[in-house]
């Protein structure tokens, strides 16, 4: 018997482009539906059933990737130009002819006999930092619940006696506990497991079963061991997980054991040359620096970021040259930048963002002709060194042309700039949106800092700085309630949004400098208020870490200070903070900061490092348990992160003097010119 084929499967047909246009408003709206219902039943029930399932599966897939999704999408991250990625174009190589480089007269690579003791810290390797516990594995505390003060408890570990620091390992019952090891998403995270293993009695690494053995003694006493020993470890830790998964490559990927590439230019390791100097890290530095000179090339068909390059990689090479003596970086230093010049080939001399460092050529990310204010404006201290130091100025002309457009540049508001300037036109757009974070940040940084780095004599940039400083007083200062924490906020026509990014964290520590070097002591008692924020963006924390964003309370009605949105839970290892408590310690010593810091050090042990080597940004501050780690250690932890934590507890006041070096905004040390310069 015949039977009409059925049809089992599920056609979808395009409507004509003119079935998109509404202008037939209600009555086709109608028709299509009669139509749509009259085809649904036409359909057999394993075609319904089918559809059903498809839009229920696509419908439960939204849910689930709406928070990462929303992260993706919010366009404020400092790295949004990885998203502009151009895939290698392997033709069209063309290197720069050696003589367009200036001569430099050859230098003998110093050994570190060579450093003077002022930026030679001593190393005190027999000293094995043993760190606290990790968090006990108790019930995750309810995300909905009040953010937690201090509850992390393992700094209370540490009992300090006649100048010595204890370590007593309890349980909650006071009595022992053996070493915990907490897993998660793959990840086994021992939160001192490089320090507690060295520290058993063979004074050498050990297995976990050794540690446990170690534990079981009660109690577990180690003689002191200072901060900054354990600052030395945790960057010989990253730095192995770096050597081993990543060596070369730009980034670290510390879970999956494998490297990421933004730019392929070895990123991480540049940016730690001088981190590694600072700590007294010989023996790496030396490998480093072997393959600095060995493998390291610009000559590559690849487009870089104007300011992630010069912040990073010129930066990095011009104070590690400084450092060193060793004209191997200065030589890396002048390739690099010559190469970054075609940027400001624009019709307003306002850069591009990008430029092909192999080809020579330069341009915009795809979607628009804009650079971002904070990017063009932080490139100055760097360009101008380096016109300094090779007495060829057209490095110091090109960014010091973008300093005087910007200075007399119409759209901003009490000295606040707009997010974006256009490289056509040299003139600000998107205007009306006003921010210390992200696209506008180091901006402020570097009016203050290219004062103090050319001798407080241009005057225009101190204007400037000062005028932005009160501008944020006017229009981004609140206070939150019920404990009266000052943040700055973000102006959007006219209106004032009270949320305040990590990145803006920088800003205390900027206005102590300032303040110290003879700017209004009310910018001093600001950077105090701001820095008690900054610190309670991580005391509030369940992991102790800060979020990327934090948003304040203004009603009084409500009990919380600071509040996390899902999106903005991450926390990428990020400096500023305790960039910060560096500058606030160094002014005015109060031994708040170093705990402060300390406190930091201790979360990114428990919940950021990795065993296998490496520490990793984690998705969510919020929960102990699962801080999801995102697999990636950014080049800033080690050229930031790790170097202003040593140099917060270090006692060495001299060790890069805040009144001989400025540090660029990626903490490379600059000098600050001779008067006669
Ligand atoms: C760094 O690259 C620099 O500090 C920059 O100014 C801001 N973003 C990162 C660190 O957070």
């Amino acid at each position: 018997m015949y039977s009409p084929q059925r049809q089992d499967f599920v056609s979808l047909t395009l409507g004509d482009q003119y079935s998109r246009s509404y202008t037939n408003g209600k009555h086709r709206r109608q028709s299509c539906w009669r139509v749509s219902a009259w085809k649904w039943k036409q359909l057999s029930r394993l075609q319904r059933s089918l559809i059903l399932f498809l839009l229920a599966f696509l419908f439960i897939c939204g849910i689930l990737s709406y928070p990462s999704l929303t992260e993706q999408w919010r366009g404020l991250s400092d790295r949004s130009i990885k998203e502009d990625w151009v895939e290698m174009d392997n033709g069209g190589l063309r290197p720069i002819p050696p003589g367009l480089v200036p001569k430099i007269p050859p230098g003998v690579v110093p050994g570190f006999q060579d450093i003077p003791p002022e930026v030679m810290p001593e190393i005190q390797r027999p000293s094995i930092p043993l760190l606290p516990k990790p968090p006990a594995m108790r019930k995750p505390p309810s995300k909905r619940g009040p953010p937690v003060l201090q509850k992390r408890g393992n700094v209370s570990d540490w009992q300090v006696k006649d100048g010595e620091e204890e370590i007593v390992k309890r349980d909650e019952d006071g009595g022992k506990e053996a070493k915990t090891v907490i897993s998660w998403r793959g990840a086994m995270i021992e939160a001192e497991q490089g320090t507690e293993l060295q520290s058993t009695a063979h004074g050498k690494e050990g297995t976990v079963a050794d540690a446990e053995k170690a534990a079981s003694l009660k109690p577990v006493t180690v003689k002191a061991v200072d901060r900054v020993e354990a600052v030395r470890e945790a960057f010989r830790h990253a730095w192995k997980g770096y050597k081993a998964f990543a060596w070369g490559h730009d980034e670290l990927k510390p879970i999956s054991k494998t490297h990421g590439e933004w730019f392929g230019l070895g990123l991480t390791l540049i940016d730690a040359l001088d981190t590694m100097w600072i700590l007294g890290l010989k023996d790496e530095f030396a490998e480093a620096r072997k393959w600095v000179e060995t493998e390291l090339s610009f000559s590559k068909n690849v487009d870089v970021n104007l300011f992630e390059s010069t912040i990073r990689i010129l930066g990095g090479l011009l104070s590690t040259y400084h450092l060193t003596g060793d004209t191997l970086f200065l030589d890396k230093a002048k390739d690099i930048g010559f190469r970054l010049m075609p940027a400001f080939k624009t019709p307003s001399k306002i850069p591009y963002s990008d430029v092909n460092i192999g080809k020579g050529t330069a341009h915009p990310p795809r979607w628009t002709t804009d650079s971002t204010v904070a990017e063009v404006t932080s490139i100055q201290l760097e360009f101008r060194e380096l016109s300094r130091l090779t007495q060829d100025p057209q490095y110091q002309n090109a960014v010091e042309e973008v300093t005087r457009q910007v200075h007399r540049l119409e759209g901003k508001r009490d000295g606040l700039v707009p997010m974006f300037i256009n490289t056509n036109s040299g003139k600000f757009t998107r205007r009306g949106a006003f921010t210390l974070g992200a696209r506008a940040d180091s901006y402020y940084e570097y009016l203050l800092k290219q004062w103090l780095q050319g001798g407080k004599k241009e005057t225009e940039l101190l204007e400037d700085y000062l005028q932005a400083i009160e501008g944020v007083r006017k229009n981004l200062l609140r206070q939150t309630s019920p404990s009266k924490l000052t943040f700055v906020g973000e102006l959007s026509n006219g209106h004032l949004n009270p949320k305040m990014d990590h990145l803006v964290c920088f800003l205390p520590g900027t206005l102590a400098l300032g303040a110290h070097n003879g700017l209004p002591a009310d910018h001093m008692d600001l950077a105090l208020q701001l820095m008690e924020t900054c610190h309670q963006m991580y005391a509030q924390m369940e992991t102790g870490l800060s979020p990327e964003i934090a948003h304040f309370n203004l009603q009084s009605s409500n009990g919380r200070d600071i509040d996390v949105k899902p999106a903005d839970r991450h926390n990428l290892l990020r400096p500023e903070t305790v960039e910060s408590l560096f500058y606030m310690y160094r002014f005015t010593k109060d031994s708040k900061y170093r705990d402060w810091g300390w406190d930091i050090l201790q979360s990114f042990n428990k919940y950021t490092r990795v065993p296998s080597g490496g520490y990793t940004s984690i998705g969510n501050v919020r929960d102990p348990v699962n801080p999801a780690p995102r697999d990636k250690m950014e080049s800033f932890f080690l050229g930031e992160t790790l170097k202003y934590l040593f140099l917060l507890f270090s006692d060495d006041s001299e060790l890069i003097s805040l009144d001989k070096y400025i540090f660029n905004t990626e903490a490379h040390p600059l000098p600050i010119w001779p008067s006669t310069s």
